[in-house]
């Protein structure tokens, strides 16, 4: 039987990517995330069985009732790739705004520790079952106008480690991938839809691109049972830390 492994953040970018990655691995797959359209395209192009949750993070009761309406073919959920997650703002806390805060609390932090708490029941132990939650090279590196967006993903990695001390026992391995420059969407989010803005971040950075990071995770997805790669911090070559990058001209 083909292992199930359910994606939230699966709409666009590292999650979309990853969606693809573990569909050629032979995963079947729960696409979660806010945009119905887009995960049911997505949902077309894969080759094994899937089904899509829609659902925003952080929204405890929607989590919840989400993951419960799951049918008998997908309720048991082998690998959990917690990635839905956004940065909103890049301002200095003096002027940040408490909505953007607000935002990256609810969605990286308070939304992650929902799912993994609503899909742990789900995960058959002993049997090889994998976490694997989306940090940042932001978690290990804060930097000047990231404050609360560098600390969400800290968080992300302290949860991590409590997690996988937790999961021992039951021999579900916990993980995280923690990415430096990635070009997606999340730039466009970060600064609210200017294009402009976005596209600067990605100017001669020769960024990482979604597949790199999904690539990644299909290959900690398939590693041997006693093989856990618990912490994978990953940067394009010309990426020093979270505030170090040479551009080329
Ligand atoms: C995204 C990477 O460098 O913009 O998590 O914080 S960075």
């Amino acid at each position: 039987m083909s292992k199930t492994a359910l994606i939230t953040g699966a709409s666009s970018g590292i999650g979309r990517a990853t969606a693809r990655a573990l569909d050629k691995e032979g995963f079947q797959l729960v696409l979660c995330g806010r945009r119905e359209e887009r995960l049911k395209e997505l949902q077309q192009e894969l080759t094994h069985p899937s089904t899509v949750l829609v659902f925003d993070v952080s929204d405890y009761g929607a989590v919840k009732q989400q993951l419960a309406s799951l049918s008998d073919t997908f309720r048991s959920i082998d690998v959990l790739i917690n990635n839905a997650g956004n940065a909103h703002g890049l301002d200095p806390a003096q002027s940040a705004s408490i909505d953007d805060w607000d935002a990256m609390i609810d969605s990286n932090v308070k939304g992650l520790f929902y799912v993994t708490k609503e899909v742990l029941p789900l995960m058959p132990k002993k049997n090889g079952g994998l976490i694997i939650n989306m940090g940042s090279i932001a978690a290990k590196n804060g930097y000047a106008n990231g404050s609360v967006y560098c600390a969400s993903k800290a968080a992300v990695d302290k949860f991590t480690e409590g997690l996988r001390l937790d999961l021992l026992a039951d021999q579900i391995r916990v993980a995280a991938i923690h990415p430096g420059l990635v070009h997606t969407e999340f730039s466009a989010v970060r600064f609210k839809g200017d294009t402009e803005k976005a596209a600067k971040v990605y100017e001669g950075a020769n960024p990482l691109y979604a597949e790199d990071i999904a690539e990644i995770i299909a290959f900690m997805v398939t590693r041997p049972l006693h093989v856990n790669l618990a912490d994978v911090v990953v940067m394009p070559a010309n990426q020093g830390n979270a505030f170090t990058l040479v551009r080329q001209q």
